[in-house]
């Protein structure tokens, strides 16, 4: 079984984007704990098998954050399911979820599979449009979210997601001193070591993902 509670970093591949198989094979060598793919549009059940299959060639745990249930598809380790606490759209929140757990409740194996509290704060990301997330939120905001997820929902992963922006270390320090069983995922701007120290810091796991296709070298200096 893969222990999320030892993580400390994760690459996130977008099926929807080019990746050499030079570009892949650093990045599952790179020592860090997992792959994630996982994206907003352009996500096709072949663009994830055809990336799934080619992480497969390595050891390192490979995750599927399902965005899409028609791009569902068994081999991967984990299956993440965000769940958007501050979307406008309950489809985003438990209206997909019921639609498969309805759909293939009997078939889905529980242990492959871990609900992310996500919280999405950067209002020009394409999640943030899509599942019309409510972004104004304010420190509270953020850690009334960070807490509903432990305490109330019981939720193994809040994921903070920034996705494109740098977010604030001020808030980031304030969500990972509320969280102590729930495991503290931040993502957004991190485009540098120096950035990965600072939000290390603060989070459990620091999530990198445009600095992949932007500047692999210096994607790969973000495992501390
Ligand atoms: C996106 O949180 C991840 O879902 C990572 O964000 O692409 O900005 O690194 P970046």
């Amino acid at each position: 079984m893969y222990d999320v509670q030892e993580w400390k970093h994760v690459f996130k591949l977008d099926p929807n984007k080019e990746l050499s198989d030079r570009a892949l094979e650093k990045i599952c060598e790179s020592g860090t704990d997992a792959v994630m793919i996982g994206g907003t549009d352009g996500v096709t059940l072949e663009n994830v098998l055809d990336l799934m299959v080619r992480v497969r060639r390595y050891s390192v745990p490979c995750v599927l954050e399902v965005s899409t249930l028609d791009s569902v598809t068994p081999g991967f380790d984990l299956y993440f399911i965000p769940t958007v606490l501050n979307a406008s759209d309950p489809k985003w929140i438990t209206g997909l979820h019921h639609d498969a757990v309805k759909e293939h409740g009997d078939l889905m194996n529980w242990e492959e599979i871990m609900a992310e509290g996500y919280c999405i704060v950067n209002p020009d990301c394409k999640a943030a449009r899509l599942t019309q997330a409510k972004t104004e939120l304010s420190k509270d905001d953020i850690i009334a979210y960070a807490r509903m997820s432990e305490r109330l929902f019981h939720l193994p992963v809040f994921y903070l997601e920034y996705s494109g922006m740098y977010g604030d270390p001020a808030v980031v320090q304030a969500v990972g001193q509320e969280l102590s069983k729930t495991v503290f995922f931040y993502g957004g701007g991190i485009t540098s070591k120096q950035r990965a120290e600072e939000m290390a810091e603060r989070a459990d796991v620091i999530v990198v993902g445009n600095l992949l296709y932007e500047n692999l070298n210096e994607a790969l200096k973000t495992i501390l």
